[in-house]
Parts: C-alpha cells; sequence; structure tokens
C-alpha cells in the first residue's frame, strides 16, 4: 500500500507504519512489544478552511481569463495599429490656400430700420414674451446705432465702405390709426414723431463721427401707421403721413452736412442707386400676407415680379412684417418693437427684436447679411 497524498494522512499513515514495523521487529528478538504511539491528532478542515480554498481555486481560473481576453485584445488593438500606420506611412500633401487676387473690394453698407412703433405700450404677459414704452424705445435706437457702427468697424477691416445706405422704412410710430392705440399709446402720434426725431438724429451724428468719410444716403418710406386718414392713399399718401414730415424735418437737421443726404419722393416705391446697383425700398403694407406655406417668401417673391416690370432693381428691401428674412434679392426687415398682442392675434412669428444690415460688394453683389439687436 502506498502512502496517501494529503499530509495529514499521509503523517497519520506513517505514524501507523513506523509503529506496525516496530511491533514486528520487537517480535522477532522477542522483545516487549512497545506501545503504540498514538497519532497526532489532526483538527479536520473547518468551513472558513474549505470556503478560503475554493477562493483560491476559484480565483486562479478567473486571472487565467482575464489574462486571455487581455492577450487577445492586444493582438486585435496591433492590427488597428498596423492599419493606421499604413495611411500614415505617407504624410498628406498640405492644402495650398489659392490667395485672393483682387485684394480689398469696394462696398457700400445698407442698414434698414423700421416698425419702431416707438410710443406703443407692450405689456409682458404668459403670452407675450416682450415689454416696451418710449424708454425701451429710446434703449433700442440707440443699440441699434451703436450695433451699425459697430459693424461698420468690422466690414472696413476688409472692404473699402464709402457708403452707407441708412433706409427709413416707416411704422416709426403707431400713431392712431385703431381705437386700441388710442388706449396703447403712451403719447400722441406728433409727439412720439418729435422724440423718435431726436433719437434718429443723434444716431446718425454718431455714425458720422464714428466713420467721418462715409457717406450716409438715407431713402425713406412711410409706413401705414403714421397716417392720418382712415384709409391708406397711394397717390396722396405721403402728404397724410406724420413721417414725411418727419423725414423732411431730419432733411432738414442735416442740410449742413454734405455728407448726409436724405430721399423722400412722394412715391410708395423708393429708389436709389449705389455702386451701379438699384435697390428699391418699400414698408411693405401694400404685400398680402396670408399665412400660407413658406410664410412671407411667396407673397414676397409674387410682389417683387410685379414690380419688376415696373423698374428692373437688384435688391429689394421691404419691413412691415416685424419678421426678419433673407431671400437674396429681396431682405424683409424685423421690428424693434419685437412681439405684440397685435402679431399674436394675426400669426406673426415671435421675432426677438432685431433690425438687418447687409454689405453690397461692388464685384460680387450682396454679402454679410446679418441682424442687429436691439434689446437692451
Ligand atoms: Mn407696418
Amino acid at each position: 500500500m502506498t502512502a496517501p497524498r494529503d499530509p495529514a494522512r499521509r503523517e497519520e499513515y506513517l505514524a501507523r507504519e513506523r509503529a506496525r514495523n516496530a511491533r514486528r521487529a520487537a517480535r522477532r528478538i522477542h522483545a516487549p512489544t512497545p506501545a503504540p504511539t498514538p497519532a497526532p491528532a489532526t483538527p479536520p478542515p473547518t468551513l472558513d478552511d474549505e470556503r478560503r480554498a475554493e477562493r483560491e481555486r476559484r480565483d486562479g481560473i478567473g486571472t487565467r481569463a482575464s489574462l486571455r481576453r487581455a492577450l487577445a485584445r492586444v493582438d486585435e488593438l496591433e492590427g488597428v495599429v498596423a492599419t493606421l500606420e499604413r495611411y500614415t506611412a505617407e504624410p498628406l500633401r498640405a492644402v495650398d490656400p489659392a490667395p485672393s487676387r483682387h485684394g480689398r473690394h469696394a462696398a457700400a453698407a445698407v442698414a434698414l430700420l423700421s416698425d419702431v412703433h416707438a410710443e406703443e405700450r407692450v405689456e409682458r404677459t404668459p403670452a407675450i414674451p416682450n415689454e416696451y414704452s418710449l424708454a425701451h424705445a429710446e434703449r433700442r435706437l440707440a443699440r441699434f446705432f451703436g450695433g451699425l457702427g459697430w459693424l461698420l468697424t468690422d466690414c472696413a477691416r476688409t472692404y473699402d465702405v464709402g457708403t452707407l445706405v441708412l433706409w427709413l422704412g416707416g411704422d416709426l410710430i403707431s400713431g392712431d390709426i385703431h381705437d386700441e392705440l388710442l388706449e396703447r399709446c403712451e403719447v400722441p402720434p406728433g409727439e412720439a414723431m418729435l422724440r423718435v426725431r431726436d433719437w434718429i438724429a443723434a444716431g446718425i451724428a454718431r455714425v458720422r463721427t464714428e466713420h467721418p468719410t462715409l457717406d450716409v444716403l438715407v431713402p425713406c418710406s412711410v409706413g401705414n401707421h403714421a397716417r392720418t386718414t382712415d384709409r391708406m392713399r397711394a397717390a396722396t399718401g405721403y402728404g397724410h403721413s406724420w413721417e414725411w414730415v418727419l423725414y423732411n424735418v431730419l432733411a432738414s437737421d442735416f442740410r449742413h452736412d454734405t455728407r448726409v443726404r436724405f430721399h423722400a419722393p412722394k412715391d410708395e416705391l423708393v429708389y436709389v442707386d449705389v455702386l451701379d446697383m438699384s435697390l428699391a425700398f418699400h414698408h411693405g403694407h401694400r404685400l398680402r400676407y396670408n399665412g400660407g406655406i413658406g410664410g412671407l417668401t411667396i407673397p414676397m417673391i409674387k410682389a417683387v415680379h410685379r414690380w419688376q416690370a415696373w423698374r428692373d432693381c437688384d435688391f429689394y428691401s421691404f419691413g412691415h412684417f416685424h419678421t426678419r428674412l433673407d431671400l437674396g434679392q429681396i431682405a424683409v426687415n424685423g421690428s424693434v418693437i419685437g412681439p405684440n398682442a397685435y402679431g399674436l392675434s394675426i400669426g406673426f412669428s415671435p421675432d426677438v427684436p432685431q433690425q438687418s444690415f447687409f454689405l453690397l460688394d461692388a464685384e460680387r453683389g450682396k454679402t454679410r447679411v446679418e441682424p442687429i439687436w436691439v434689446t437692451e
């Protein structure tokens, strides 16, 4: 019989074998049989011992599995590195940017100012995210001229801007054309008009100071709100509008400044030419919105198509809809007043108060189309 491998049982077995051999030897020499040596008491393994042994066995299995997985991942990543090295073996050729061949271009800047509705109050409600009063109007016009000055400075870095076309596009006041406006307006139309005159005169003077070599051309359109008649008049409307009076007062204010020229004709469509481009302006109140698919785009394109038959113009600008939009040939200005209850009721988009700016590159036409945000 061979000795068991388990150390405890092996010791016990060997002790027993030694005792048996000793008894055999004693019998051979007739010596008294020595008393058998008691086997050393080895306690049976406890539950903790068994758990420890089992845990060690399992840990061994887990470690070997992790190692196998890690080695497999190393093989996989080595394949990825080899693929990437194939792509980067030859360096990419550097792109050679084409230099601008023409240097600086001549340009004219165009800024649209309309739909101020200076004296109309707007109260903030759960539905109307806006608040407006004469004080707000004054601050927003200051913001307009500040933003305009900033844009002119910015454009002067890359263009030779010789002319600013500053369109005064109508609805600078709300007037009293509806009964409701009698309740909503802070001051009567004549007083509102004179406030607006001060703010615009101060704004133009500021632009002249900041950009003294700039020519300022001011085409003027009357809106529908500043009229003093019940209905709009096509031929004599200018003469029934507070705004046409305002424009002529402003022109008088700047009569000694040869760089500032006002253009306030009696027609609803106002034309000016700059850098061989022809610009047409209209407040926009003759356009039927109809609220259809595509919003303002379809009525704008149809109206311009009709007016193109009267004179071929490169660019058209409108106001009235309190929604800023640029369609390339056509620009629609936003408003200074911002969202109000009337806009909500007829479904205007709730545009933030903003106005429009763009540059006319002498060679390439309209570029740098940007909003002028006017909120305080
Ligand atoms: Mn209008």
